[in-house]
């Protein structure tokens, strides 16, 4: 398997509830490397932006409110089939469905409020941290 690279997001719930610090310590116990963090707080556009290929959804205009509604904790994750590895971490969009001991199962009060994000492929991820992260934040 190859070393990849994926976005995760601590979405504004999650980060409200003071769960940032309990999620990453569950991403390096899987055995994920983290290359780039920060905190911010998306602008409306910025949200706009980053769920573009939801823009026709009937939540979409609740997401982007939910996701400007505090700071986000944003970070570059690392590892052998990273983009699988953390998805399987953080388990099912919605979280009645999330498998025990994941992030959602956890954390996520419902599909929408589901406190983590991660990219669903390579080329998502590269889009993803090419828009959250500059070149500089990021450790080659
Ligand atoms: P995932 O985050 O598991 O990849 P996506 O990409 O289908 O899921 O959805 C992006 C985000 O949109 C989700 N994390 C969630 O916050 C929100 N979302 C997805 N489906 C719904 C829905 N049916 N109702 C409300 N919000 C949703």
């Amino acid at each position: 398997m190859a070393t990849e690279r994926t976005l995760a997001l601590v979405k504004p719930d999650a980060v409200a509830k003071n769960a940032a610090g309990e999620i990453l310590a569950m991403i390096q116990k899987a055995g994920l490397k983290v290359r780039a963090l920060k905190m911010l707080r998306l602008s409306q556009a910025q949200a706009r932006g980053f769920y573009a290929v939801h823009r026709e959804r009937p939540f979409y205009d609740s997401l982007v409110a939910f996701m400007t509604e505090g700071p986000i904790i944003a970070a570059v994750l690392e590892g052998e089939g990273a983009v699988a590895r953390y998805r399987d971490l953080m388990g099912a969009t919605n979280p009645a469905n999330a498998g025990p001991g994941t992030i959602r199962k956890l954390f996520a009060q419902n599909i929408e409020r589901n406190a983590v994000h991660g990219s669903d492929a390579v080329e998502t991820a590269r889009t993803e941290i090419a828009y959250v992260f500059s070149e500089l934040e990021i450790e080659p």
